[in-house]
């Protein structure tokens, strides 16, 4: 369909009239959150709470019994925050921890963009959580919804000397891109009212009608892709001489969502468009932003990504246009290249001799087990406030910014209470999973339940094979839109069905390369049968040094093309 013909009034999805009607994101959310005879709100409301950095939902494991009692399904509400690049305070932790054990089901759980999400926050709670996270200095806007979400930065220091520099740039692209609406005091922090004759603040990126869908910016510092840059719509890797931060390579058009059986949905990775300066990267995402805005499909939501309006007008359409915008052109892409993913685990010390811990939570939900207590290790540490919390988009956090003195201090709380980096094979470190069941709504499988059993599984036939120390990336995720980015995973489960699931193989080490279907549909023995298979064949017929990914990719889809 050609530009001209898309977007016709009379056609644009439901959603998009309810975003252009909600002055400025308030419709009726005040009045629905009040509403005491039900835990859900309408269906409006249920659009716009997204871009206040909430999800209404339903505990889907208890609605049998609900309706058996005769009584509406258990709603409760998912409220993540904005945290850019993942940094907060070792107060604002503890601060969040609490209102978390008193509003929601006590278990933070870190996303995979650097961030925290609560669960299970019922409606008369919603307003005191938000009040927290503002008394913390922190919120949630556009945590969700048609808008850019939280952006990413590479966590490690140790990566260039310009970390802290590049990694500001987080925090900065995510005020440039913030909604202006004050519908997020009025509603959540008893705000002044917006008179009903008076329209809503004026927003020149977002207008009235906000993006055609999420957007996702994220950065990363080469030789490290822990952001998987190939997957954002903005995905900046970092270019500097070693000494100074010069500006950013800019690929475009990631995007992992996907519908099963719907051909015209589809994962794409990120093209590069060029380079651009450090003092113009923000102008830039801007006006990428603005384009995708202009030009995004807005009839249906399946095709209304960045990714689509690529494939749809042309990568060179839309680069001119944004170009245009800037009236600078950019430059040449740079030379880079990436080594590894996954976190750095344990203590580092960087160029400034500060020392950093990275902690392995296993699908980054904050709990104690028996014998390893992340929940108690991280109050504890925080309440030393000696340091800061980093969240990383492999779902674990690094304490940041130790001093020599207190390192001793904390290697106590964490001895006592569990915590190691000896603990856990390479490839469990790596693992990641999404929530799925039995909040999300559009898991279709399990996630986040059934990643750490699977592990134990995998490594089992790793330690047959006598490949133990070899990480293989491994992500689970409950449906293929791709929460847990499984389609840059040497081992990519993507959820059909309870207990099926799509196997994917051969992505690379770096996430450069995305895998490829090996199987349509598989259930656990299926899928422990090819890999064992697979891991005889790559201990014995490996090239040195060839990751699992790359030798699977050369194996199965490659060797035999013509
Ligand atoms: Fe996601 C929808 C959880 C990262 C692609 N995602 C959802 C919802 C909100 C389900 C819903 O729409 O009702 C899930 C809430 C589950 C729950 O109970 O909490 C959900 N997504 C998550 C998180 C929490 C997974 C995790 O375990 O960490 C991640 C939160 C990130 C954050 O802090 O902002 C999360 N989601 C991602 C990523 C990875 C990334 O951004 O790096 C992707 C793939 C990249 C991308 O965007 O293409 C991703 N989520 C989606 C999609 C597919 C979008 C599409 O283009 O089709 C959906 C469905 C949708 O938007 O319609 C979705
Ligand atoms: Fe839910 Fe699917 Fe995202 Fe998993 S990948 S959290 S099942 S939307």
């Amino acid at each position: 369909m050609s530009q001209d013909e898309l977007n016709k009034p009379e056609n644009l999805s439901p959603v998009e009239k309810m975003k252009t009607g909600s002055r400025g994101l308030r419709a009726n959310l005040a009045e629905e959150m009040s509403n005491s005879l039900t835990g859900n709100i309408n269906e409006t409301e249920t659009q716009m709470i997204k871009f206040h950095g909430s999800y209404a939902q339903d505990d889907r494991s208890r609605r049998e019994e609900r309706e058996r009692k005769k009584l509406e399904w258990a709603y409760s509400f998912m409220i993540r925050l904005r945290i850019p690049g993942g940094d907060i305070t070792a107060k604002q932790w503890l601060g969040l921890q609490k209102s978390c054990d008193t509003h929601a089901n006590g278990t933070i759980k870190i996303t995979t963009r650097q961030t925290v999400q609560f669960h299970g926050v019922v409606k008369a709670h919603m307003k005191p959580t938000m009040k927290d996270f503002d008394a913390l200095g922190l919120d949630s806007i556009a945590a969700c919804g048609d808008v850019n979400r939280n952006v990413m930065s590479g966590g490690n220091p140790l990566l260039a000397p310009y970390h802290a520099e590049v990694h500001a740039y987080a925090d900065k692209i995510s005020e440039a891109l913030l909604p202006k609406t004050g519908a997020f005091k009025e509603i959540w922090l008893d705000g002044e009212k917006l008179p009903q004759d008076q329209p809503a603040e004026e927003d020149p990126l977002y207008q009235d009608r906000y993006l055609p869908r999420k957007f996702k910016i994220g950065i990363v510092i080469p030789p490290h892709n822990e952001n998987d840059v190939f997957s954002q719509d903005i995905g900046l890797i970092a270019i500097g001489d070693g000494k100074t931060f010069e500006g950013f390579n800019v690929a475009i058009g990631g995007g992992f969502g996907a519908t099963h059986g719907n051909s015209k949905t589809y994962p794409r990775l990120g093209t590069i468009i060029g380079f651009v300066p450090k003092d113009k990267a923000i102008e830039a995402c801007w006006q990428i932003a603005a384009v995708q805005r202009d030009y995004g499909n807005r009839e249906d939501r399946r095709q209304a990504r960045l990714k689509y309006t690529l494939d749809r007008l042309g990568v060179e359409f839309f680069k001119g246009e944004v170009e245009k915008r800037l009236g600078f052109k950019f430059e040449e892409a740079r030379p880079y290249s990436f080594t590894h993913r996954g976190d750095a685990f344990g203590w580092l010390q960087d160029h400034k001799n500060k020392w950093h811990y990275t902690m392995f939570v296993e699908t980054g939900l904050v709990k104690d087990l028996e014998d390893y207590k992340v929940k108690t290790a991280l109050k504890e540490i925080a309440e030393l406030d000696c340091c800061g919390f980093r969240f990383t988009g492999n779902q674990n956090v690094m304490l940041i910014d130790i001093d020599k003195k207190n390192k001793t201090k904390i290697e106590k709380i964490l001895s006592k209470n569990g915590i190691s980096t000896d603990k856990q094979s390479k490839t469990r470190q790596e693992a990641i999973a999404c929530v799925a069941l039995p909040t999300c709504s559009l898991a279709l499988a399990e996630g986040q339940r059934y990643l750490p059993e699977f592990v134990s599984k995998v490594e089992a036939l790793q330690d047959k094979h006598g490949l133990s120390d070899k990480p293989i990336t491994t992500r689970i995720t409950g449906c293929p839109n791709g929460c847990g980015r499984p389609y840059v995973a040497e081992i990519g489960l993507i959820g059909k069905a309870p207990g099926k699931y799509v196997l994917r193989l051969g992505g690379d080490y770096v996430g450069k390369r995305m895998n490829s279907v090996y199987r349509e549909e598989a259930d656990e023995a299926e899928i422990l049968e090819i890999l064992d298979d697979l891991f005889a064949k790559y201990a014995s017929n490996a090239k040195d040094g060839e990751s699992f990914g790359d030798f699977a990719n050369e194996l199965l889809f490659t060797q035999y093309a013509i």
